[in-house]
């Protein structure tokens, strides 16, 4: 038996064609299956080309047994063509200190017409509700929250969903957070409808604390 195995489900991650300049996501799970605690030291790519999403995250990164953690890594290829990385997770796990995960995305630089789209998603369950409606109830454009030089998306849903998407991305969507408003039968409300939601500028700190 180890004393700490780690399994990644995957062992590489394709991103296909992504427009060019775009910021799309790919999603690797790290499930802990040893004994003891997994300590993660770093994560790293070669290219700027591939970076992790370090959102709420510090290293050591430790995660608990038998537990599982979602990891993002950013695929942002700037000019025409495949390019190819390595992403390298440094562990103290016995079965596998080092574990790489092949990378590869390729830029697509092609002609767009009105109307196209660019990416696209499902509206998620939310688990605290039985019976989700799955509907879109208002949307509109937010200033740059994850710093890619691209304003980004506030979705309201009939699910009781607030979700900030990423505008930059390309094919799938990526979700930046999301926030639910429903905690219990009698505490709940959806946003219904477009001007139910207001877009406010960034905080400052002493802004926060008034
Ligand atoms: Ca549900
Ligand atoms: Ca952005």
């Amino acid at each position: 038996m180890y004393l700490t195995e780690v399994i990644f489900h995957l062992q590489y991650c394709t991103y296909s064609a992504r427009r060019i300049n775009s910021l799309s996501g790919g999603y690797f799970t790290i499930t802990n299956k040893g004994s003891a605690l997994l300590s993660i030291s770093s994560i790293t790519t070669n290219t700027q080309r591939f970076r992790l999403d370090t959102t709420g995250m510090t290293f050591p990164m430790v995660i608990d047994t038998p537990k599982t953690r979602l990891l993002r890594v950013w695929f942002n290829p700037n000019s025409v063509g495949t390019v190819s990385d390595t992403l390298k997770i440094n562990s103290n796990a016995l079965n596998n200190a080092q574990l790489k995960i092949s990378l590869t995305g390729t830029g697509q630089n092609e002609p767009t017409t009105l109307g196209e789209i660019f990416w696209q998603g499902n509206i998620p369950d939310n688990p605290n509700t039985t019976s989700d409606n799955y509907k879109v109830t208002s949307m509109k454009e937010i200033q740059d929250v994850n710093f890619d030089g691209k304003n980004d998306i506030i979705v309201t849903t009939d699910n009781y969903w607030t979700i900030c998407y990423n505008g930059n991305s390309s094919v799938t969507d990526d979700t930046l957070w999301k926030f639910n408003s429903r905690s219990s039968n009698n505490v709940s409300g959806s946003v219904i409808y477009e001007d139910g939601m207001q877009i406010l500028k960034t905080l400052t700190e002493t802004e926060l604390m008034m």
